[in-house]
């Protein structure tokens, strides 16, 4: 205890403790009292609202927050080297909205934090504040009740107490009821201040929500529990990075939340006030990257301008542990003119990047690295010089090598030139490329082998390239799954993917595709783990374009960190937090996630179909569609309907995609008896009168799945009526309006379908399955010239 007592005593909080409080004070205003209970909510403060909790839950959670105490907090440097950035006005969020709401007023006036130290005290006291009423505060010793934040740097004691921190990495953190000097405290301890920042936030995501247990595997135990916590937690892939699809001049490439978040226009000078929640939001999952801008990208992102606009977003996120990275254009030195080329190969071409390498890390002193997609869809790349993926991406990681950058080079390629399955072409490309990659990259490899669609087989090339890191791709924004107005909660998608055993029936351990990433690969003495997520973040007031959508983001985070937590304890946990924590509610919104991607899967893509949607903007239903440039844009290619049956056979005796798996999982696809019911049509074109599992004939099963998704949708929006009571009435409002809408697309996908592959079965609808409600010219009428997201 001595120990202990030295080592907090040199700590000036009495110092700081002012200075601080000022700071903080900007960042909290009065507690909020609203929720269910009165004032309006627009979704602005996403799942970090900290209402306050009910009287019971209230006792609990106090006796566990009666002071913070930080050793360090106002002597922490700012993590990266870069100065403390100092932050002008931006432009706030829309004000009028802004004045009705405390916690969002709050939230646009605050200001960054200078270190994750100082931004995990701030967020606590938020946060109790918040579910308390009463701010909790800075204390400069320990006494009961106090939440102690420290690391074996600011409290040498931690070393002594047996707590094995060193499991933890630098990241990860441990929560524990203890005893401190002999008081009791909850002690939030970690390797380094953004260990703490994590630690922090997690307890506050207990306290909300009162799901206390294994993190991310669904929680028991109640507020109470909070008084007995032992809990460590560290992530298990390194690089958990968000994709902004966005551009330069704002728009963002298949966005449907208003405008990129990055107002480009106005940085470097102006920085956004939102940039630092966003930063939170973020940091409150364990997300540690951001990649600015689209990887369909231009030349001029890697310019002076556009590298000090890029910098003073680093400046902002760094004290929340997220780093900065941009996507680069291959031929971005032939295009600026400073090369005559941009072969991988050319000394030029290669001493350029190094220099373009050394004057961005002079600006940004912990940029990440470069987000690379080349000779995929039009964009340049080495394939141009008649140079192999591998060799680009190697130049581009030799610059960016000594600053300690990574190159996160996408493997969603399919060229022109390829007849081929266009499901085969990535791991055609890169298997034989697998050994060949510097150690500072990773081959970044979309969840499936086609683009997005409501349901994929896990990608063939995880578990095939055992030389190279391989960093999973999800989209979070819904490109094909119906924009930002369906509900569709992907982490159930998620979850079925990085619970895939690619190892299935070959033999020897399991290899899910979690198992896959987490190993990572051993090159060249190093080993990355990662996973991406394409943002569907942007300006509009609840950022991710609905209510809904918020949890997609939330599911990609909390998954990132762990690939192994469960879908529907996250779903809980972003519920209770977002909504309510009532209970009933929870389990209600619950069951309306776990159902609600399924149901987008039966009334637009059932049975293993896949890219039937419109032309260019992917909105609604076009199965019909045969006459664009590639025959491997065309709908038509992939379901392949005709009057004697429909799916695209990829075994064998068709384009042979099954034999990318290995042999147990080859085989299962192989044979349509053994392929899951909900791929079969993604491996097999069968016979209209196929007998399914249910009895039933394909074409009647087809139909019965239509039907199922505009049932599901109808009952999601039954259920979210009886959540009236529970939901403050602007929210409940804005999500009924979408379900509605959903509903009548839903219907329109079923109606559009089943008139189009009636067309061309020729096979009569069975007694008591309803007609389309137009004829099939109708809906092949549609035109949607406008709709948003095309970048
Ligand atoms: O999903 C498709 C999209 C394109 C996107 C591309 C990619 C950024 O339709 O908009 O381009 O994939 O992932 O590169």
């Amino acid at each position: 205890m001595r120990r202990l007592l030295k080592a907090l005593a040199p700590v000036p909080v009495r110092v700081f403790a002012p200075v601080f409080a000022a700071l903080l004070s900007l960042c909290v205003l009065a507690a909020p009292a609203h929720g269910a209970s009165g004032a309006v909510e627009d979704g602005y403060d996403l799942w970090l609202r900290y209402r306050p909790l009910d009287k019971a839950a209230r006792e609990q959670v106090r006796a566990v927050a009666t002071a913070i105490v930080a050793p360090g907090a106002a002597a922490a440097a700012p993590s990266g080297s870069a100065p403390a950035p100092s932050v002008a006005a931006g432009s706030p969020p829309p004000a009028g909205r802004v004045a009705a709401l405390p916690s969002a007023a709050a939230m646009a006036a605050g200001a960054p934090a200078a270190t994750p130290l100082q931004a995990a005290v701030a967020e606590l006291q938020r946060g109790f504040g918040g579910l308390l009423g009463k701010e909790p505060p800075l204390a400069a010793s320990v006494q009961d009740g106090a939440v102690v934040l420290a690391t074996p740097a600011s409290m040498p004691a931690l070393s002594g107490m047996g707590l094995k921190l060193e499991t933890l990495g630098q990241e990860g953190y441990l929560l524990r009821s203890t005893r401190l000097q002999g008081r009791k405290v909850t002690l939030v301890a970690a390797n380094s201040d953004t260990g703490l920042l994590y630690g922090a936030f997690a307890l506050l995501r207990k306290a909300g929500t009162g799901m206390v247990g294994t993190d991310g595997k669904g929680g028991k135990g109640g507020p109470a529990a909070l008084s007995a916590l032992d809990e460590r937690s560290a992530p298990k892939l390194q690089l958990r990075v968000l994709n902004h699809w966005d551009n330069l001049d704002r728009t963002v490439e298949r966005g449907y939340a208003g405008e990129s978040i990055w107002n480009w226009w106005a940085l470097p000078e102006v920085r956004d006030r939102r940039y630092v929640d966003y930063a939170r939001a973020n940091a409150s999952l364990g997300i540690n990257g951001t990649v600015l801008n689209n990887v369909n990208s231009k030349p001029d992102i890697l310019t002076a301008p556009w590298i000090a606009k890029a910098a003073a977003v680093a400046d902002t996120l760094r004290p929340y542990g997220i780093r900065v990275y941009l996507s680069a254009r291959f031929s971005t030195p032939l295009e600026l003119g400073a090369t005559k080329t941009a072969d991988p190969l050319d000394p030029a071409v290669a001493a350029w990047w190094k220099a373009k390498a050394d004057e961005i890390y002079k600006t940004i002193p912990d940029f990440g690295g470069f987000l690379v997609k080349a000779n995929s869809e039009g964009q340049p790349g080495p394939q141009d010089y008649h140079r192999s993926h591998a060799d680009g991406a190697n130049m581009l990681a030799k610059a960016l090598a000594p600053h300690k950058g990574i190159v996160m080079w996408r493997a969603f390629v399919y060229a022109h030139e390829k007849p081929d399955d266009r499901a085969k072409q990535a791991y055609d490309e890169f298997k034989p490329l697998d050994g060949t990659f510097d150690a500072n990259v990773l081959v970044q490899v979309k969840n499936g082998a086609i683009d997005f669609q409501p349901r994929e087989p896990a990608h063939p090339l995880f578990g095939a390239m055992p030389k190279t890191p391989l960093m999973m791709e999800f989209q979070i924004t819904k490109e094909y799954l119906g924009y930002a107005t369906h509900l569709a909660y992907l982490g159930t998608m998620y979850q079925e993917t990085l619970g895939t055993d690619m190892r299935t029936g070959s033999g020897g351990a399991s290899a899910t595709v979690a198992q896959i990433l987490e190993a990572g690969a051993q090159q060249g003495g190093s080993r990355l783990t990662g996973i991406a997520g394409v943002a569907n973040i942007g300006s509009e007031r609840n950022w991710s374009g609905s209510h809904f959508d918020q949890a997609n983001w939330y599911a990609f985070g909390r998954l990132a960190w762990n690939p192994q937590a469960d879908a529907r304890a996250l779903a809980r946990e972003w519920a209770a937090q977002t909504f309510s924590p009532e209970p009933a509610a929870v389990a209600q919104i619950t069951d309306m996630m776990m159902m609600s991607r399924e149901a987008v899967v039966n009334y637009m893509t059932p049975l293993g179909l896949h890219h039937l949607m419109g032309t260019g903007h992917h909105h609604g239903p076009a199965p019909w569609v045969a006459n664009l440039e590639r025959p491997d844009w065309n709908p038509v290619y992939y379901h392949r309907a005709d009057k004697g049956g429909i799916g695209f056979d990829r075994t064998a005796g068709g384009s042979n995609a099954v034999a990318q798996y290995a042999p147990g999982l080859a085989r299962q696809y192989a044979d349509p008896r053994t392929t899951p019911e909900t791929m079969l049509l993604w491996f097999h074109h069968l016979p209209w009168d196929y007998k399914m599992a249910s009895g039933r004939k394909l074409w009647d099963e087809l139909l019965a799945r239509y039907d199922s998704g505009v049932a599901q949708a109808d009952e999601l929006r039954q259920r979210w009526a009886k959540l009236k009571p529970f939901i403050d009435a602007r929210r409940h409002e804005d999500v009924a309006v979408l379900l509605d809408k959903q509903y009548a697309e839903a219907v329109w996908w079923r109606d559009a379908s089943i008139a189009y592959f009636q067309s061309v079965s020729g096979l009569p609808l069975p007694a008591g399955v309803k007609a389309p409600g137009m004829p099939l010219d109708y809906y092949k009428s549609l035109k949607f010239p406008y709709a948003p997201g095309r970048g």
